[in-house]
């Protein structure tokens, strides 16, 4: 049985990725690096500084910038991020989400966000779904993120429930592999593509229903 459910937020709670990637590409355009959505699948589920350094790879020419430097610009990128979602609200929420969430709850079962963000629980409260989450873990609270299993081991332990009872959500290839590799149900959302890993994979939010995961869990 399903011990313990831990939901990604960006991309499978709302759809804050396309904040960041705004964020990222006037950033990326003060530098003189410019990149379309395409790329920015790769930013996806990553850490803002992971972020930062993919995207001066992607520019050619060595920037040379100092640790201070690029501290400086994930804080330009992440006051920038914080405008954009000031008025995020309830309304946000994905399709299907707030009905699985009722029948995960319905079932008794816990249920985590599992973020590479630190704005995560900033957002939660404003899409007004605290009161479904037992447990934030953000990046605050692990030394590794995404493709590492931790985000969601320290989210398991939280509940003293084995990793392999557990399912987890996600819509990024970074956040399957570390579901993967934490030994946990991975359910995908999102393309056979880049999801291609799941043990359970549909293509868009509002085809996740609790009763079909349930079936599918082994
Ligand atoms: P922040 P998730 C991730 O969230 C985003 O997908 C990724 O694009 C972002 O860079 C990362 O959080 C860090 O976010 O800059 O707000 O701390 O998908 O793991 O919920
Ligand atoms: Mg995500």
């Amino acid at each position: 049985t399903i011990k313990a459910f831990i939901f990604d937020l960006d991309g499978v709670i709302t759809d804050t990725a396309e904040y960041h990637f705004q964020a990222w590409k006037a950033l990326g355009e003060e530098l003189g690096i410019s990149f379309g959505r395409d790329f920015n699948e790769q930013l996806k589920g990553v850490s803002r500084e992971e972020s930062l350094e993919r995207i001066l790879a992607l520019g050619d020419r060595d920037l040379g910038l100092s640790e201070e430097e690029k501290a400086a610009l994930c804080a330009k990128k992440n006051d920038h991020y914080k405008q954009l979602i000031e008025g995020i609200s309830p309304k946000d929420i994905l399709p299907g989400i707030e009905d699985l969430l009722k029948d995960v709850k319905a079932a008794g079962i816990p249920m985590a966000i599992g973020s590479a963000s630190r704005n995560a629980p900033a957002i939660i409260e404003k899409l007004e779904l605290n009161g479904y989450f037992d447990y934030i873990v953000d990046a605050g609270k692990v030394t590794k993120g995404k493709p590492d299993p931790e985000t969601f081991t320290v989210a398991a332990d939280h509940f003293g429930a084995d990793y392999g009872s557990c399912v987890g959500v996600e819509d990024a290839h970074a956040g399957i592999e570390a579901l993967k590799a934490a030994g946990m149900f991975a359910v995908g959302v999102g393309s056979e593509e880049s999801l291609g890993k799941a043990d359970y994979r549909v293509d868009s939010t509002e085809q996740l229903k609790f009763d079909a995961i349930v079936q599918r869990f082994v």
